[in-house]
């Protein structure tokens, strides 16, 4: 509805109008538009409404000065609905490098006619020939330099730089563009500026892959020209509108020449395009060449039109042009143009904020626009351009900032070009020394203080640092972790601590992530003196019970505390741990119990540390005959103990048993009550050898000797994996048992005495497989070396304690 009443009354103005002043536009195109600016490659008006500016373009000013004059101006203006006047000020060819003054007057001339027209203007160094702007970067810097100090804030000049680069790459011609363009912005900041491309104008897709950048790259067109009997490359054009804002300063209804055969079908399709008929939908603006009454086919007027002012004496190619200009008329928005400058302002960082050296420093601006859009964000430090941003959010990282202040402000650009520049916010960088680490010291418990089982252990640390702050108090029992403090007192207690020897540190972190670790405290925690230990009995199996191989024998304990309660139940064969029980009833079955005897033993550990162990139940393992003379196993560990039988069948009538060994043995022992068979304990110095039994007859044959070869198996066998240990060798110390986890497959495992003496050979284990060994070594100090499959060697302190 707005819409159609703004139309209407334009038309209604305009009819009232047309009256006094024959087809003036109404208000003038440029009273109408204003400042012009480029909003995502459109050519748009001072608010940002996108226009399409049309005119006509003069032949070489040295040539054809008769045709341009004010009258000729006014004329476009008024009668032929031009909407911009193009002065084409060849450079050569006998034109402004042949006679700067007079043909600069010509210039200003058409700039002023123009003016006082309503008429926008471009001014056009017209590089022809030769092709290369750079050959007079010089002379068009200097004219430049004139233009825009005396067109500076007038809103109608736009500087076209180079005509028609030819025989030059557009790298080149940016090395130019380069050159001239920050001299206008120097004197007239906001202008619109035209930048030749390569062929002829003819290629600006070159251009894509390489625009122009950098603070001066705004409010840029680049140029494209087509001759309508020459060029039909409208879906090329209709590609590069999609990439970079295109203005045709220059077209003809001719072929390239300017003369010959005019196509007016392919113009109308040319003409289609620029008026938004286009993927893009961009108004693309353009001057036909040419206002002249040259006789040549391209020329707009009839020759002779000229000396006569004969402005309306049109050949075939200006008729034509003249009605595209009149028809469609403009359209474009009436109405006062005033703008709402932008609101700019820092979020953050805030102001007086701190940070230290090399600082990394998030700017958020806010920036709005309460009539229009915002073009873009510059972030200043000081007068020092930091990061130009064109959409929100206006977010930009500030990195390795130096030591020092700065002040920071944003300045934003609305899509009419006024600028507002926020409030400076100020900052400081402060230098930073290394960082020096913290320093934490156990005050308590002191080292070597003792303690009675179940303890509760009071820590005690004091963390400082001299340079910043404590992030992170840890207090750990050897490497495990027992608490996390972040806040002071650090202070931990260590409750229900069991009998043990125990290494505590603590673990200062700073704010700078430095870790400092305090000299370790060692505590001993006793059993408790007056306490009454723990009885203990093996309630199963019974005494001197007997089991086939491979045996499953499940052992059954009986623990109770007078005066507290039993925090554990082991269950040992030998001085092998079994079990360990936490909770009644303290039961565990054995499985695949390989042929021996075995002494089963219970240690109950009461909740003061007391503890006791019970007598040993005897169990025998018998091997099973498989029909061989003598039954039993075929290889043995080092340190072995099993049973050989002699089977049923060469039992009868056997009077006695002799058993011995070719082989080193600790000790031959006959089952009490079951002679024909015998325990074997091969210690660790057994290589191999027979297991013989001679066995005397009451009857014939007398006497008969019965021989195994048992020779040591080529791998140990393992304690099924403990899940709960995660190191390599625990407890350590110990009082009892250490366990070993192989931490890779290890070949041979000895232990030594400190004197080098060999006290336990282990044989070879996989990797993670698990073992307990060392409850029989006396206290004192051992060393346990791990020769791993790999070749390497681990060599592990081993203390045992009483
Ligand atoms: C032509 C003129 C012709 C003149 C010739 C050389 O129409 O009278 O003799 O220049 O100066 C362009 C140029 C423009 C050319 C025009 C036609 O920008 O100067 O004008 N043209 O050839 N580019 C493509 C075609």
């Amino acid at each position: 509805m707005t819409k159609n009443l703004t139309s209407f009354c334009q038309i209604l103005a305009s009819i009232l109008l047309f009256s006094t002043l024959s087809l003036a536009q109404t208000p003038t195109p440029l009273a109408a538009n204003g400042r012009l600016k480029i909003i995502n490659r459109q050519l748009c008006n001072e608010v940002g409404s996108p226009i399409q500016l049309r005119g006509m373009s003069t032949h070489g000013l040295q040539w054809f000065g008769a045709c341009h004059t004010a009258s000729a101006a006014q004329t476009l203006a008024t009668s032929w609905g031009s909407d911009v006047f193009r002065a084409a000020m060849y450079v050569d060819e006998g034109g402004y490098l042949s006679n700067p003054t007079g043909i600069k007057t010509q210039v200003d001339n058409i700039t002023d006619w123009s003016a006082a027209s309503g008429m926008y203007c471009i001014i056009d160094w017209h590089t022809l020939n030769p092709g290369d702007p750079n050959n007079h970067t010089a002379e068009a810097i200097n004219f430049f330099r004139q233009e825009a100090q005396r067109n500076a804030g007038k809103k109608h000049v736009i500087y076209e730089i180079c005509n028609e680069p030819n025989g030059v790459s557009w790298s080149s011609i940016k090395t130019y563009a380069e050159q001239v363009i920050p001299v206008i912005r120097q004197y007239d900041p906001e202008a619109i500026i035209l930048v030749g491309t390569p062929n002829w104008s003819g290629t600006p897709a070159d251009v894509v892959s390489n625009p122009l950048t950098g603070a001066n790259a705004y409010n840029i067109m680049y140029t494209f020209h087509f001759y309508a009997g020459s060029h039909y490359t409208q879906s090329y054009i209709d590609g590069v509108l999609g990439s970079i804002p295109l203005f045709v300063s220059e077209w003809g209804t001719s072929n390239y020449s300017g003369n010959g055969g005019n196509d007016y079908t392919n113009a109308q399709n040319w003409m289609n395009l620029l008026a938004g008929a286009n993927t893009s939908g961009i108004k693309v603006s353009w001057c036909n060449w040419s206002f002249c009454d040259k006789s040549e086919s391209s020329a707009a007027l009839n020759p002779g039109a000229c000396g006569n002012a004969a402005w309306n004496n049109t050949s075939t190619s200006g008729t034509w042009v003249k009605n595209h200009l009149l028809s469609p008329a403009d359209s474009w928005a009436n109405g006062t143009v005033t703008n709402i400058p932008p609101a700019a302002s820092i979020v953050s960082p805030t102001n007086n904020a701190v940070f230290n050296a090399p600082a990394s420093i998030t700017i958020n601006a806010n920036a709005t626009d309460a009539d229009g859009t915002i073009n873009k964000v510059e972030l200043f430090n000081g007068t020092t351009l930091l990061a130009t941003l064109t959409s929100p959010p206006y977010t930009y990282t500030w990195t390795n900032v130096a030591a020092g202040t700065y002040a920071i402000t944003a300045k934003a650009t609305d899509n009419s070009a006024a600028t507002t520049t926020s409030t400076a916010i100020n900052i400081t960088v402060n230098a930073v020394a290394a960082n020096i680490p913290p320093s934490v010291s156990l005050t308590a418990p002191a080292n070597n203080a003792t303690f009675t089982a179940p303890a509760n252990v009071n820590f005690t640390a004091n963390a400082t640092d001299a340079d910043g702050t404590i992030a992170s108090v840890k207090f750990y029992n050897g490497t495990t972790l027992l608490a996390t403090k972040t806040a002071a007192p650090y202070t931990y207690s260590w409750t229900n601590v069991a009998v043990g020897t125990y290494t505590i540190t603590a673990k200062a972190t700073d704010n700078s992530a430095a870790v400092t670790t305090s000299t370790a405290v060692t505590i001993v925690v006793q059993a408790a003196t007056g306490n009454q230990l723990p009885t203990v009995s093996i309630t199963s199996p019974a005494n001197n019970a007997a089991y086939n191989a491979p045996a499953s024998i499940t052992i059954n304990a009986n623990a109770t505390d007078a005066d507290g309660t039993i925090s554990k139940v082991e269950l040992y064969r030998g001085s092998i741990l079994l079990a360990t029980l936490t909770s009644a009833p303290y039961t565990y079955t054995w499985t695949n119990v390989a042929a021996g005897t075995y002494a089963i033993t219970a240690k109950a550990t009461d909740n003061q540390g007391g503890v006791r162990t019970s007598s040993a139940a005897q169990v025998v393992v018998n091997a099973v005959s498989t029909g061989a003379n003598l039954v039993g196993v075929d290889c043995v560990n080092k340190n072995a103990v099993t049973v050989f039988e002699l089977s049923a069948a060469n039992r009868a009538n056997a009077t006695n048993y002799s058993w011995w060994c070719n082989g080193s043995t600790l000790s031959i022992t006959p089952v009490p009550t079951q002679a024909w068979k015998a325990t074997y304990s091969f210690g660790q110095w057994f290589t191999g050898g027979n297991v013989c039994v001679g066995v005397n007859y009451s009857q014939a044959p007398w006497y008969a000797q019965f021989c195994k070869n048992v020779t040591i198996c080529s791998n140990a066998k393992l304690l099924p994996a403990n899940n709960k240990l995660t190191r390599i060798i625990s407890p350590n110390p110990s009082a009892n048992n250490f366990n070993i986890v192989a931490d890779k497959d290890i070949q041979s495992a000895q232990v030594f005495d400190q004197f080098g003496i060999e006290k336990l050979n282990l044989g070879a284990y996989k990797n993670g497989q698990s073992l307990d060994f060392g409850a029989i070594l006396p206290a004192g100090v051992y060393f346990l070396r791990m020769s791993y499959a790999d070749k390497t060697n681990h060599t592990v302190k081993l203390v045992k304690i009483n």
